[in-house]
């Protein structure tokens, strides 16, 4: 593989002073330990912001703080005072993470903010094109960093861009109040790979993209021209070994060694061996739910009086985005809320909430998890939440109970939680006692599972499936390009062509000659498309033949006075040129009264979606439904024409947005070859876009040119990209007589 770039907001290690001179620390995060694993083992760069404003800084110093960075392969951002607050505290911090959290009411629109983050953005992009070579991958993080992508893309395609969003995706219904909805996508559809927490973000990732854009969506692949675009869910694991290892350390150390947080606690059970601890961590964040728990714990303690002077909640928030507004007053909400439990149910021995206001070491924050209880993890919306890995990690003497927010990523990896949903105060104070009252046989069983799952996947072989999936689709993009008809196998189809004396020539319709509109009767031929079919015609040596699934009326009548063969209706009919129709098999639609009232009804229960009837197929459109709803029910339609179909034998073809149900043994392969009968043509060739047309890939002898239109998997040799691209093709044909 070629070297791995990471690009995230942050570099992995922040910059002190000391004595005039600066420092490096490294972050101690999740993503600093997972990536670092990475970047180095690909030789590449990390480029982010080293966390100074480049104004605050004189130009000596910012350059020994980029040499120091450089030698630890890292390659400083330079971003002014002005530009992080704009950027980081303003567009990222005051319209991006409450939108994407569900907090619509404190997302600010303002234009300013909107400018600062493309600019910074492409600072970014720049200061990443400076360092990668032709052919590299590179890894973006993170919501601040959305049009990176598409910058670096566009000014080399040639390199693998991965992006992964660390917090949640919201459903289109929040994404779309976005002014800016459509550059953010763009962005992210830079990447060749986008990754997620989990399926739902990913899915609603999708959803926007396919109802704001209308893209070709086939499972998780969205199309676009010649590219492919994967989106994937990889739930980001932690340093399991990191947590265990220290909370090992931590148990085997004399009581009187330990830290001065741990002698505290301890003296706390002194106090009472039964004594029980519950444990809150988070950054103070509106998204984390904590003002919820406060008050949970509070309705606890009101309503179990005899929990009163056993239970303490130890509540460590880290100071987060101290300059927002909506910051600040969870602040004092909070406090208020410390205050006014402890004043209610304290006293001189007992302090139900104990609150730390500040961040702590890593050996605290490992002692804190390892001698408290139960995990109280309730935000309202969170990406992941890394602490309830922590949590489970820390616990190695087994025991242990989570009280987990159904909102957090982390809970489709943790069903053994007592998940609850943070909204409801009621249910959270029952959870409280559920786990205070755990068996341990029970606490052991439910915390075994959830270890030997989190230690498996961890943050490294997080990052290993990542880029593995980078790789993959990196691969599969080429698999695609090397079924590209390039310049040079354009030029030996067209020797071939040019020294054939008699070319046979298949077409499919829609999708082939021409795009896709709403309504299929706008896409009748346009004036070019009909100049091309005469100059392709001209020589008498082409026997161009429109093949497709359309009924012979509409495409008679398109193709009136013009010198080619028609197969209509996926082959029941052909027309030879001035002859008349005929029947290429002997085919009966007595079955349709019985079919068509079932497609009746989902035209019905399907707004925009419409029935069209041919002489031996019934068509079911979807293309003008809304495209989520159309595709169900597509599906649930596939489903309950199974039995019909099988016994009238007859045949669903999936088309692009359709469903047809047509008589059985009908095909477009069948058809072309039952015209080509004793013609003895030297070169054939058939190009259609859909499912339809694989059977004519397929059937048609091993030396025909097959062609599909887009990049979708297929039985054909080779693949362009669109419509134009297979008109210009034909043109370069037509001008060889
Ligand atoms: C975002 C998403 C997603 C906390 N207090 C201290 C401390 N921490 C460490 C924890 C943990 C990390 O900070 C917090 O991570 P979370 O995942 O809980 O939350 P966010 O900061 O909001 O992170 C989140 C994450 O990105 C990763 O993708 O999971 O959903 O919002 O690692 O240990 N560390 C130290 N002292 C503290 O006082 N040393």
């Amino acid at each position: 593989m070629k070297k791995l770039h990471i690009v995230s907001n942050r570099l992995p290690y922040s910059v002190d002073f000391v004595d005039g001179s600066p420092l490096l620390t490294p972050s101690v995060g999740g993503l600093a330990t997972g990536m670092n694993s990475v970047y180095k083992e690909y030789n590449g760069n990390w480029i982010g912001w080293p966390g100074v404003a480049s104004d605050s800084q004189s130009p000596a110093d910012l350059a020994r703080i980029d040499a120091l960075l450089e030698k630890e392969g890292c390659v400083s951002v330079h971003l002014s005072n002005h530009e992080v607050e704009e950027f980081y505290e303003g567009f990222c911090n005051n319209t991006i993470w409450p939108l994407f959290h569900y907090f619509a009411q404190y997302v600010d629109f303002h234009a300013e903010f909107w400018d600062a983050y493309v600019k910074v953005n492409q600072i970014f992009a720049h200061k990443t094109l400076e360092v990668i070579d032709d052919g590299d991958y590179v890894w973006v993080h993170d919501y601040q960093l959305m049009l990176v992508p598409e910058m670096i893309k566009s000014k080399k395609p040639n390199i693998t861009i991965g992006y992964f969003l660390h917090i949640p995706f919201p459903s289109y219904e929040v994404f779309r109040i976005l002014p800016w909805r459509d550059e953010l996508l763009k962005g992210l559809l830079g990447a060749d790979l986008i990754g997620f927490h989990t399926y739902d973000y990913e899915r609603h990732f999708l959803s926007s993209v396919r109802r704001l854009f209308g893209y070709e969506i086939t499972f998780n692949e969205i199309h676009i021209d010649d590219r492919i675009i994967l989106a994937d869910a990889f739930p980001m694991g932690i340093d399991y070994k990191k947590f265990e290892d220290a909370a090992i350390k931590i148990n085997q150390t004399p009581l009187k060694e330990r830290s001065e947080v741990h002698r505290e606690l301890e003296k706390y059970f002194l106090m009472d061996p039964d004594r029980k601890l519950v444990l809150s961590i988070d950054r103070l964040d509106y998204s984390k739910g904590i003002p919820n728990r406060l008050r949970a714990f509070g309705r606890f303690l009101e309503n179990h009086p005899e929990y009163r002077g056993k239970v303490t909640l130890i509540l460590l928030s880290v100071p987060s985005r101290n300059n927002v507004i909506h910051y600040q007053r969870l602040r004092s909400e909070v406090e208020e809320l410390v205050g006014s439990i402890n004043g209610l149910y304290g006293n001189i021995n007992y302090t139900p909430v104990w609150y730390f206001y500040r961040t702590m070491p890593f050996q605290n924050l490992v002692e804190l998890y390892s001698m408290c209880d139960v995990a109280l993890i309730t935000p309202v919306r969170d990406g992941m939440n890394l602490v309830a890995k922590e949590y489970v990690a820390s616990r190695i003497n087994k025991t242990g109970v989570m009280v987990l927010s159904e909102m957090a990523g982390v809970v489709k990896e943790m069903g053994e939680a007592i998940i609850i949903n943070p909204n409801d105060e009621n249910q959270t104070e029952k959870a409280i006692l559920q786990a205070l009252e755990m068996p341990v046989d029970e606490q052991r069983k439910r915390l075994a599972t959830m270890q030997e799952r989190l230690k498996r996947y961890d943050v490294f072989k997080w990052a290993k499936e990542f880029v593995g999936s980078l790789q993959r689709v990196n691969k599969i993009q080429k698999d695609f390009l090397a079924k590209k008809i390039t310049p040079e196998v354009g030029k030996s189809i067209i020797d071939k062509f040019e020294n054939a004396g008699k070319r046979a020539i298949f077409l499919d319709y829609d999708g082939t000659l021409t795009g896709f509109k709403a309504d299929p009767q706008e896409v009748q031929p346009d004036a070019e498309l009909k100049k091309l079919i005469d100059e392709l015609t001209e020589s008498e040596k082409n026997i161009v033949t429109i093949i497709s699934g359309r009924d012979k009326e509409t495409l008679s009548k398109w193709f009136e006075g013009h010198q080619v063969n028609l197969i209509c209706e996926h082959g029941v009919w052909l027309r030879r040129i001035g002859e008349d129709w005929n029947m290429l098999t002997n085919a009966s639609n007595s079955w349709m009264p019985t079919i068509r009232p079932v497609l009746e009804s989902y035209v019905d229960r399907t707004p925009g979606s419409f029935l069209e009837e041919k002489n031996y197929s019934l068509v079911w459109h979807f293309r003008r439904a809304e495209a989520e709803l159309g595709e169900l029910r597509a599906k649930e339609l596939r489903d309950e024409l199974t039995e019909l179909v099988a016994n009238h034998n007859l045949e669903i073809m999936e088309g692009n947005k359709v469903v047809e149900v047509k008589t059985g043994g009908i095909n477009k392969g069948a058809a072309a070859n039952s015209f080509l009968l004793n013609m003895n043509a030297d070169f054939i060739m058939g190009i259609g876009d859909d499912w339809t047309d694989e059977f004519l890939f397929k059937e048609l002898p091993e030396t025909a040119i097959t062609v599909k239109v887009g990049i979708k998997h297929t039985n054909a040799a080779y693949k362009l990209e669109t419509v134009e691209a297979v008109r210009a093709f034909l043109k370069k044909l037509s001008k060889k007589k």
